[in-house]
Parts: structure tokens; C-alpha cells; sequence
């Protein structure tokens, strides 16, 4: 008995030690944005106030740039935008690649701020809402928190407390017809971790794992002490086991995971206004943000002057 008990708590171990450790599938990094990403010039489906345009044009107006080491990509902060046309220019880029389990770290090191802007770093399925859609940093009109949010098809929901995760569930019905689409959210407690704050200290590092039983997002500002190193300094494995309390943990109990989220492409966009930014109570009241938000981005080209990212790498394990 005892034997047999001691030998399976070595393989418990092992298993779970493996299970924790992924190999790195893809590295982004400066001009590797620009073939492993596609740009992606379609219209908002939340109805931004934006004209995402292809890779050509994102180039030939430095809306897009890249270095060896560095990937840009912005909003154009120099045109007055006529009211009939579809919006302000800015970008969206996607994955070609698509990732189903895995971890994904995100390296920022400046993430557009601003009034009417609505940046993410997110990732779904090409079937919406069917493959479900997991959104690691977004927000808006530089409201700082900082929330991650999964939306899904119906019968996916999150227990309101009790889950070991240092963030605070906002919203536990997953369903984007349930409750307006607002899925099921985590607000961050972290300092920095959105916004102003977070470009004040330098940007951060947000990292993402997905198992077919749980999801976790972290966040570690630039100089927090605690950045793991293999988060810090991208390498050939990471282990999510030494990566201590995420800032959010979204589990399978009341959610069939591998039902609700399918292959997933990486995004990342800056949209402005439309169903979220655009509210009143977040464009005027939370974001303390003049007028109307179109009438905004229409008139105001330099408001958009810090509308940018600034990413130093994102880095697939798998
Ligand atoms: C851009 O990002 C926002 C936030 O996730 C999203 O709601 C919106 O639909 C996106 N726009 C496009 C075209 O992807
Ligand atoms: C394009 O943008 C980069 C990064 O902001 C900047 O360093 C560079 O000078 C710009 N190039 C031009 C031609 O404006
Ligand atoms: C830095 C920052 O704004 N953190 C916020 C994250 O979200 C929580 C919950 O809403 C806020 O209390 C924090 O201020």
C-alpha cells in the first residue's frame, strides 16, 4: 500500500510538472509582426469610429513600423476625419497561426491611451461567438481597470467568488447573449496595469494559458520584483507552475471548455467609440472626456499623438 501510494504521488507529479511546462511555437518580434501577422482592413463589428487599414498603407503612413526589435502600430494622429467618412485610421492585426492549448506572453512596452480610444489584445475563434473569445487586456478612455473577459455560445458560466485569482469577478455569465455581451469578467487589482499607469511605468507583461480544463491571465508591470524570468526574457520553455496567483482564473465548472472555445488567432486593435468607448457613462462620466466621442475623433487628430503600442515581442508556447 504504502509503496504504491508513494509511486503514485511521484507520477502526480510529474504529470503535473509536465503539464505546466510548454515549449515555445512561435516568437513575434519587431519585423516578424509583419509576416506573422495579417492585417486585417474590415469594419468593426462593435461600430468604432475607425477605418482599419491593410499592410501597404498601414507602412506607407508609418502607421505601422517595425525594427529588428520593436513593432508599432497606431492611430493616425495627423487628419481631421469628415464626418461621412468610416472612421480614423488606425490598425488591427491577427495571427496567421491559430493556438488551442497554450501560453501566450505578451511583452508591451506602451499601449494607446487616450480619449475614444478602445485598444485590446485578444484572441477567438474565426466562428463567433461558437469558438469563444478571450480578451487578456482591454479597456477604455484610459479608465483604468484593466479587465479580462471571455465571451461565449450559452452555457458558460463563472462561479462569483472562491476562485483563487487575485482580480475581482465583475460578471459570471459568460454567454454574449446574455446581460448585453458583457461575458464573464475579472477586474485587475495590480497597479499599472492599464492605461496611463501602465505606460508610466514602462509597460508590462501580460501572459495568458489556456488547458482544456482552465484559463489564466497574469499581469506583471514592467519593474514589479516578481516578473518570472522566462516571462521577462522570452526562452525555449516557460513553466505557468512557478508563475504564482493569476490575475484571473476562469475554470471549468460550470463551462465545458474545449465545447466553448475553439482554435483561437491572436488580435490586437485600437478601435474608437461604437459599443463600449462610445457610451456616455464610459466616453463623459468614467472617462471624464469632452462632447460627443465621434465628434471627438473626428476634429482632434493630435488627442491621438499617444494612441499607439509599442510591442517588444509576443511569444507562443505550445
Ligand atoms: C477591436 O477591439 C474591440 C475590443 O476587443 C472589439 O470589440 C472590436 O470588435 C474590435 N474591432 C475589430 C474590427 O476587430
Ligand atoms: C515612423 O515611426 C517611428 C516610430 O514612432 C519613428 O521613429 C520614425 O521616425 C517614423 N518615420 C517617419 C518617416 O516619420
Ligand atoms: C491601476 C488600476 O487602475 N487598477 C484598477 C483595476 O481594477 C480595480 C477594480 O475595479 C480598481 O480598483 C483598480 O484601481
Amino acid at each position: 500500500m504504502r509503496s504504491t501510494a508513494a509511486l503514485f504521488a511521484v507520477s502526480t507529479l510529474v504529470s503535473s510538472a509536465l503539464a505546466a511546462t510548454y515549449p515555445l511555437k512561435d516568437s513575434f518580434v519587431g519585423q516578424g509582426f509583419l509576416s506573422g501577422f495579417s492585417h486585417q482592413a474590415i469594419p468593426d463589428p462593435t461600430h468604432g469610429r475607425v477605418n482599419y487599414v491593410d499592410q501597404p498603407t498601414a507602412l506607407a503612413q508609418n502607421l505601422s513600423f517595425a525594427t529588428d526589435n520593436t513593432f508599432i502600430m497606431r492611430a493616425d494622429s495627423f487628419s481631421v476625419v469628415d464626418p461621412s467618412a468610416p472612421g480614423r485610421n488606425s490598425v488591427r492585426i491577427q495571427s496567421n497561426n491559430q493556438y488551442t492549448t497554450h501560453v501566450s506572453v505578451y511583452d508591451i512596452r506602451h499601449m494607446p491611451q487616450g480619449c475614444g480610444t478602445w485598444p485590446a489584445a485578444w484572441e477567438l475563434g474565426q466562428n463567433w461567438p461558437a469558438q469563444g473569445e478571450v480578451d487578456i487586456l482591454e479597456g477604455t478612455n484610459d479608465i483604468e481597470p484593466n479587465q479580462s473577459t471571455l465571451h461565449t455560445s450559452a452555457n458558460c458560466a463563472m462561479p462569483a467568488s472562491g476562485l483563487a485569482q487575485s482580480g475581482k469577478a465583475v460578471t459570471t455569465d459568460c454567454d454574449v447573449a446574455a446581460n448585453g455581451n458583457a461575458g464573464c469578467g475579472v477586474q485587475a487589482t495590480a497597479p499599472n496595469s492599464y492605461g496611463k499607469s501602465f505606460n508610466g511605468a514602462g509597460g508590462g507583461f501580460y501572459a495568458m494559458e489556456r488547458t482544456s480544463t482552465f484559463i489564466k491571465v497574469w499581469f506583471w508591470s514592467r519593474n514589479d520584483p516578481t516578473v518570472p524570468a522566462d516571462v521577462k526574457t522570452a526562452g525555449a520553455t516557460v513553466n505557468t507552475d512557478a508563475w504564482g496567483t493569476p490575475e484571473a482564473l476562469f475554470v471549468n465548472d460550470q463551462c465545458d471548455i474545449n465545447a466553448h472555445f475553439g482554435p483561437h488567432n491572436i488580435v490586437i486593435n485600437l478601435t474608437f467609440c461604437g459599443d463600449w468607448a462610445g457610451l456616455p457613462q464610459f466616453y463623459n462620466t468614467l472617462g471624464n472626456c469632452p462632447g460627443t466621442c465621434n465628434d471627438f475623433v473626428n476634429n482632434n487628430p493630435s488627442a491621438f499623438n499617444d494612441a499607439f503600442w509599442d510591442i517588444a515581442g509576443v511569444h507562443v508556447y505550445e
